[in-house]
């Protein structure tokens, strides 16, 4: 067991044989000029900049031994898995499945659906495909956990509020111990990443916990 002394609301402790870092969407759709998120007015650019945190979690926890597992939001080519109702909101002129400057928006194979090449999967890596937002939806997320005997969970990822928010209440309902690093997820508004962060821990961990990057890889060193 190690312990996450400074995590938020109090101590986090976990065995990193038992616990696996979830990375989030760290796609090319979400962190780059041209893809889904850029499409829908935002920037970029915030996004982006997390991205050497993530790169020193993501190798401390491969350091650790801990297992890695990396989602991706994105729909199968035909659009089957893609709800008419998710697809008819956002930005009217480039919709999910529309042909964008890096390719076919959120689309399965299509370059902007790529995990950014600095957190690219190792070949032992797991990457689950999830058509929501969140990870253990239509999805075998919960069955490989449960395979591997894993009980805790360490997320990073974008976009704070939305697919990172939404899977750590999924994993917290289904009995997880969950830590959110803190400097490793990002949102295109700041606010909604303030505030997830605080609901996430508010009320003795009532999501889970929050520590930042130093924090956990200072803990998975020691
Ligand atoms: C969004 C995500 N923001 N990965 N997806 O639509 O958070």
């Amino acid at each position: 067991m190690i312990e996450i002394a400074k995590a938020q609301p109090f101590p986090f402790r976990f065995d990193p044989a038992s616990t696996a870092l979830v990375m989030i969407d760290f796609q090319r759709d979400f962190v780059e000029e041209g893809g889904f998120g850029a499409t829908l007015g935002n920037d970029v650019t915030p996004l982006r900049a997390i991205l050497p945190a993530a790169k020193r979690l993501l190798e401390a926890a491969r350091a650790a031994g801990m297992a890695v597992i990396h989602t991706r939001e994105c729909h199968r080519p035909d659009l089957s898995d893609c709800p008419p109702a998710k697809r008819d909101r956002g930005a009217p002129s480039l919709r999910i499945g529309d042909d964008g400057p890096i390719g076919r928006i959120l689309i399965t194979d299509a370059p902007g659906a790529a995990i950014v090449p600095e957190l690219a999967p190792t070949p032992g890596e797991t990457v689950i495909d999830k058509p929501g937002k969140g990870a253990f939806y239509a999805t075998g997320l919960g069955d490989l956990l449960a395979e591997k005997g894993i009980n805790n969970l360490v997320f990073a990822g974008v976009t704070t509020e939305v697919c990172v928010q939404t899977t750590m209440r999924e994993a917290n309902d289904r009995g997880f111990d969950c830590l959110l690093a803190e400097d490793a997820t990002e949102s295109y508004f700041p606010t909604f990443k303030a505030a997830a962060l605080e609901m996430i821990r508010a009320q003795g961990a009532i999501v889970g916990w929050t520590a930042t990057v130093a924090e956990i890889v200072e803990a998975l060193d020691g």
